[in-house]
């Protein structure tokens, strides 16, 4: 048995999340723990909202709230949203906790005994009416490249382009408005990450199975040459940076972020030091592919220089982009559409279902309504819903809601438990192999040879004239219904608990062997998945 370590990227706190954030991320590492819980392995899932930096700063004063409120809430009302969803962490942390800056000083001071860090003076914005610096994305100006009049200091939205704070035309204050920024030189902090370049080098030889997606944007960024990266801010929300000199600092956002999956660990068990020191857990991230430099190189050369004996990430599964009806989601735009509506919309099981057949593996994918409510309604509907309802029906009103005893298995059973070994050992290795796609492929692929055996066997027909035959042929079609909803768990984890229940039986990991005892009272479920319409949903 394998203990496996898996984190979710970590949402950030300013505002709710949209479906894209849920379909590259926090789903799919939902969905592998489920598996791995499944097939008795012990699993530990942490997860939290992302609190610093500047996004949260200027979200809490747009609501007009204390930076530390407005986090408390959106903190609560996403681990809310979440639950909804299924999504099984063991523990939703936040990266403002006090475990957090306690490790993230810890780190710090190591990186910086052991010579990575280093001092530099910099040119930085300075607000006299404002009466501080101003970190680049306080900066709001004209871009230099396009012209668009709402770039910020560290990117335009409207072309793109990265920025310098000093390079936009008309800076302004993004707090006050104010005009009269002037460019004054200030100290930070950089880790020296050229100086890590061969310990990253080597230790990245050894990640040989990292996916092709993680493993070229990786390997892009040593091939650019890695820089000195400013690692602290100046803000007053954030971990506070130890340091003589620096004590009116926070550090950046991106430096305390990732050491928040330790941070909640220890929140989460006692035993953590056994899930990031010890020897036998694999570490497994799932992220989407804007993160990927943070997770593969700065967050790993962190640890590594740290010295300190913490475990970098062993697989990391990446992910690209779900678009919405053509376009981009859009926190700030508010375009697409958001987990909370989401779920006002259609149960989350057809959320889960639907974002993990068409995961964004190996290219962007687009979600339209009209995909959606066809992809749910047939798979969810016409093959899983349907094959539990017209099984469970017969049993129901045929045999008195009683698992029948069965007699002799045919032909068509053999070939139905050999067909099903294969399927199930190909699912197993899809969900290993990470493979969201194909796992859910061969999920439906089991529904739909299940819906063939009933078909095939036609139990309403044979109980006219035999009544042992529609016994044997009920009798599989209920364990038929049991490995449906065992195979369906990890992605429609709501449905799929309902069939367990009305069979009576737990989650487990199934094989093509019968488990139902003859003699056993099942229940019938209401209709699982009504259909859904474009009606449902709130329009593009
Ligand atoms: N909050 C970015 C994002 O949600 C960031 C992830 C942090 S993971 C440590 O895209
Ligand atoms: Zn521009």
């Amino acid at each position: 048995m394998t203990r496996f370590l898996i984190t979710s990227a970590l949402p950030y706190v300013n505002g709710v999340k949209h479906l894209g954030n849920l379909a590259g991320s926090l789903l799919p590492a939902d969905i592998h723990a489920r598996f791995r819980r499944q097939t008795g392995h012990e699993v530990l899932f942490v997860c939290g909202t992302d609190e610093h930096g500047t996004p949260a700063e200027l979200a809490a004063r747009a609501a007009g709230l204390p930076v530390a409120l407005y986090c408390a809430r959106q903190h609560t009302l996403q681990a809310q949203i979440y639950r909804r969803f299924g999504l099984s962490f063991d523990h939703f942390s936040r990266t403002s906790g006090a475990a957090n800056r306690a490790l993230t000083q810890e780190i710090f001071r190591a990186l910086d005994a052991a010579g990575f860090i280093e001092p530099r003076t910099v040119r930085q914005a300075w607000s006299p009416t404002d009466g501080r610096f101003l970190p680049d994305r306080y900066v709001v100006g004209t871009c230099p490249h396009c012209g668009s009049p709402g770039a910020r200091g560290d990117q335009c939205e409207a072309c793109t382009r990265l920025l310098d704070s000093d390079e936009l035309i008309a800076p302004r204050s993004a707090i006050s408005s104010a005009a009269d920024i002037e460019f004054r030189e200030t100290r930070h902090l950089f880790l020296k990450l050229p100086a890590l370049e061969g310990r990253l080098r080597d230790w990245l030889a050894t990640r040989r199975d990292w996916p092709p997606l993680v493993r070229s944007i990786a390997r892009k960024w040593l091939d650019e040459g890695l820089r000195e990266r400013c690692i602290t801010r100046d803000l007053e929300w954030g971990v506070p940076v130890p340091k003589a000199g620096f004590g009116d600092k926070v550090f950046y956002v991106w430096f305390d972020a990732p050491i928040g999956y330790i941070a909640a660990t220890q929140e989460a068990r006692a035993d953590w030091r056994d899930w990031w020191q010890a020897g036998d857990v694999q570490y497994l991230q799932f992220l989407a592919k804007d993160n990927v430099p943070f997770h593969a190189i700065s967050f790993p050369a962190t640890l590594l220089g740290s010295g300190l004996p913490y475990r970098p990430v062993d697989t990391i599964k990446g992910f690209n982009w779900l678009t919405y009806e053509g376009g981009k989601f859009s926190t700030s735009g508010r375009r697409g559409l958001f987990t909370d509506t989401a779920l006002e919309a259609c149960p989350a099981d057809c959320w889960r279902w639907w974002l993990a057949a068409n995961a964004p593996e190996t290219s962007d994918t687009d979600f339209t309504v009209e995909r959606f409510v066809e992809g749910v309604n047939k798979d969810l509907g016409d093959v899983f819903g349907n094959l539990v309802n017209r099984c469970l029906s017969f049993a129901a009103a045929r045999f008195d809601a009683t698992v029948p005893e069965p007699g002799e298995r045919g032909p068509l059973e053999r070939q139905l438990a050999a067909d099903l070994d294969a399927h199930l050992v190909r699912l197993r290795a899809h969900h290993e192999a990470l493979s969201f796609r194909k796992a859910a492929d061969e999920t439906r692929a089991i529904w739909k040879r299940a819906n063939a055996y009933l078909s095939e066997a036609a139990p309403w027909t044979a109980i006219r004239t035999d009544r042992a035959r529609a016994a044997t042929v009920v009798h599989t079609g209920l364990n038929l219904v049991r490995t449906a909803a065992l195979v369906a768990w990890p992605f429609i984890p709501f449905a799929a608990e309902e069939v367990l229940d009305c069979l009576g039986e737990p989650v487990a990991w199934p094989t093509s062997a019968d488990a139902l005892p003859a003699g056993r009272k099942i229940r019938v479920p209401p209709v699982l998945f009504p259909k859904i319409s474009a009606a449902c949903l709130p329009p593009a």
